[in-house]
């Protein structure tokens, strides 16, 4: 048996990492996420200021998954990573809807720089394990309320999750295998 087709394209494709930002405002659970989807599969860390660093091999992909603080002073400072982005994971806390507005003006700012034109855009609401009686939004308002769907020329999902019970994490990561396999 020789090498097959796709065996010698996952090698090949494994070599290359797949930038992916996790982004969103303080305290949505990106470095909760990053560490759920990664523990036990952390092939190396990289901690650098302000910003957390894994690669992860998933179903083939070599992601390298960049989390960057969301304090007010780090969020100007996001741009720099953005070079050579395969896709974003815009991290929303379901329950936090005082500062879905500030999500939403972050969001319009990551769609419309350049350097992201092409980068493929995953919401994960997160936190849906929390009681909706708590304020806790649906996927489906968060959506409406970030106005996804008025997003042009841009490919993307929004996936509801949980970091703490890993409920939706898998799903999110499989959408981009998806689409970065095209
Ligand atoms: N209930 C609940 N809490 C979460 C979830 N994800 C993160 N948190 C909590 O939210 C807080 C902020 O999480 P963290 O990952 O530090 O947020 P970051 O600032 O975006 O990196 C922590 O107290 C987490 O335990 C979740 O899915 N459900
Ligand atoms: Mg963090």
């Amino acid at each position: 048996m020789g090498v097959t087709f796709s065996t010698l394209w996952s090698r090949l494709f494994l070599r290359k990492e797949t930038k992916v930002l996790i982004l969103g405002l303080d305290n949505a659970g990106k470095s909760t996420i990053l560490y759920r989807i990664t523990m036990g599969s952390v092939v190396a860390s990289a901690p650098t200021v302000g910003s957390n660093h894994e690669i992860y091999d998933y179903k083939g992909v070599r992601f390298g998954l960049i989390d960057i603080g969301g304090q007010t002073s780090l969020r100007s400072s996001w741009s720099q990573y953005f070079a050579g982005t395969s896709a974003i994971i815009l991290v929303i806390d379901s329950s936090d809807s005082a500062r879905l507005p500030l999500a939403k003006a972050e969001l319009k700012r990551l769609v419309s720089d350049d350097s992201l034109r092409t980068s493929l855009l995953l919401v994960l609401a997160n936190k849906q394990d929390l009681p909706t009686n708590q304020g806790r939004l649906t996927p489906a308002q968060v959506s409406e309320a970030l106005g996804l769907t008025d997003l042009r020329e841009r490919e993307w999902q929004i996936m509801g999750c949980s970091a703490l019970t890993g409920e939706g994490l898998f799903e999110g990561m499989d959408w981009l295998v998806g689409k970065l396999a095209r």
